[in-house]
């Protein structure tokens, strides 16, 4: 504790010489909300208390433990199913205007199904909320964030469309007893890592393993799946609630390999975010167009006599567009892009013909897929906002990993770049980004990485039963940065060190 308070008062001092000094301070838009994100699984444990019905991660992560880094798994995580009142606690003291947490949809409806209701489980949850709003944050609620009830995996999970009634019936219960505290909902947590890791490949639950096919087919019915639980919020709760809900994708960022290259940026733009967006957020609806002609053309030249892109029909086209208030932008990084020439009566080289790679000399994380690249944030704002005519941004996640340790002067210079291009985006490209969460609050289960990365601001002591919570250095910092508005520029933490 006491060397906390040294911290504390070091950084202050840090901070008022750079005040001082600084003459390009970047000022946040009024009204901006500045917040943090977590997730249930990755949190919660108390996998089998309070009620709770299996998940499909806690199926995965039990039968291959192989599979995560470190053998480890959810069960237990950051025990915030007890200590919720200690993270928002945590929280009060960093001053966030929001937080955004996910439900457990096994915890509130432990059969899956929406006939058994779990007060129990509602409770955590209504308690969370109350505890929130106590301390004047705004609960911002993800219903679904990969964790679905196990049984259903059984019978298909995402490859299966009634996915979309049962997720439908498991919404409506959200927005029956938690929205009425509620403003800010988001249905579904990056659908290409879900359906890609997931159905995909084996590297997240439920590891199905069914390559391309499986893909597409999960993201058709999670589309849909969105689709209709927006159109539950719009229609039966909306006049009542006076909320918001959107969805959250995942985009990566783009810088072309060969100057000015924008071809090769744009269909790698339309493959990754436009994929679910085009249908969301565009005029026109559908699918990307240069998706669907490159899909079919790839199963034409594979001998599938249709593609292997299912096709919306008209009706859900216009079921799907224009159903989210606002865009829900998970960013970490970039990549280099690069188109690969097609050779003739050959397909386009993964579907989109666009290779990617990254510049060995952008700054490390201790994600392999993580380096630091702001200026590709700057560029997916501007993309996003032009493609669809400047709609409202939430980035519901942006943050760094590292191994450990609560002195993260990397996180704090990754935070400090990326929030600037940020800023840049909205004051000299006039994109519209109206809120910001770091992820995470609390270092937690990073999916196949076990808990061997950490992207937290506040450090949580795994090996010890009371997973003790020690804020790191970017807590003060965020902190600063929420209270008084602003980014100031000069921030060198080591020299400053020296110096004191
Ligand atoms: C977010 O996804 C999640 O929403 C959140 O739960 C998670 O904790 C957080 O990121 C940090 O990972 O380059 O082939 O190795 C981020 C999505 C994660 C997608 C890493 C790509 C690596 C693919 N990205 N993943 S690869």
């Amino acid at each position: 504790m006491a060397s906390y308070s040294f911290l504390r008062v070091a950084v202050s001092f840090i901070f008022i010489v750079t005040y001082v000094f600084a003459n390009d301070t970047l000022y946040f838009p009024k009204d901006f909300l500045l917040g943090t994100a977590t997730a249930a699984y990755q949190i919660e444990g108390g996998w089998n208390e309070s009620g709770k019905g299996e998940s499909v991660w806690d199926w995965w992560t039990h039968e291959n433990p192989s599979l995560i880094r470190d053998g480890s798994n959810g069960d237990v995580a950051c025990d915030s199913l007890h200590k919720y009142k200690e993270d928002v606690q945590l929280l009060s003291d960093l001053g966030v205007d929001f937080y955004r947490f996910s439900i457990s949809w096994p915890r509130i409806l432990p059969t899956g199904y929406a006939n058994v209701i779990n007060q129990e489980g509602l409770n955590y949850y209504k308690n969370l909320i109350n505890e929130l709003l106590a301390k004047d944050i705004k609960p911002f609620v993800t219903l679904y964030h990969w964790d679905h009830p196990e049984i259903f995996e059984r019978m298909g999970g995402w490859t299966n469309e009634m996915m979309v009634e049962w997720i439908s019936d498991y919404a409506r219960v959200v927005f029956k007893e938690l929205g009425p505290k509620v403003k800010y909902f988001m249905s579904i947590n990056e659908p290409n890592v879900l359906c890609g890791e997931g159905y995909g490949e084996n590297v997240k639950a439920p590891g199905k393993n069914l390559g391309s096919p499986g893909v597409f087919l999960c993201m058709h019915n999670v589309l849909k799946a969105h689709a209709k639980i927006y159109h539950i919020y719009d229609k039966e709760f909306r006049k009542y609630q006076e909320g918001t809900i959107g969805i959250v994708l995942p985009c990566s960022g783009a810088l072309p390999k060969n100057p000015n290259d924008t071809a090769a940026v744009n269909m790698h733009f339309q493959f990754n975010c436009g994929w679910i967006a085009h249908a969301i957020f565009s005029k026109t609806g559908d699918y990307p167009e240069i998706m669907k002609t490159h899909v079919a053309d790839n199963s034409k030249l594979a001998g599938f006599s249709k593609s292997l892109l299912p096709e919306l029909s008209s009706e859900w086209v216009q079921y799907i567009k224009g159903t989210s208030d606002f865009f829900g932008l998970n960013h970490y990084t970039s990549k280099i892009v690069e188109t690969v020439p097609r050779m003739k009566g050959e397909g386009w080289y993964d579907f989109s013909g666009v290779k990617q790679s990254i510049d060995p000399s952008w700054p490390k994380s201790a994600s392999d897929w993580l380096r630091v690249v702001p200026d590709g944030f700057r560029e997916i704002i501007k993309k996003i906002s032009k493609e669809y005519d400047n709609p409202p941004i939430y980035v519901m996640e942006n943050g760094f990993s590292d191994k450990c340790c609560t002195f993260d002067h990397l996180r704090i210079s990754y935070l400090y770049s990326y929030i600037k291009a940020m800023l840049l985006a909205i004051y000299e490209d006039g994109c519209n980004v109206k809120a910001y969460a770091v992820w995470s609050l609390l270092d937690n289960f990073e999916w196949g990485a076990g808990y061997t990365e950490r992207f937290g601001l506040v450090n949580v002591n795994f090996t010890d039963s009371n997973r003790t919570r020690t804020p790191k250095w970017s807590t003060i910092w965020y902190k600063n940065i929420i209270a008084t508005r602003k980014l100031t520029s000069i921030f060198n933490l080591p020299t400053a060190i020296s110096v004191l």
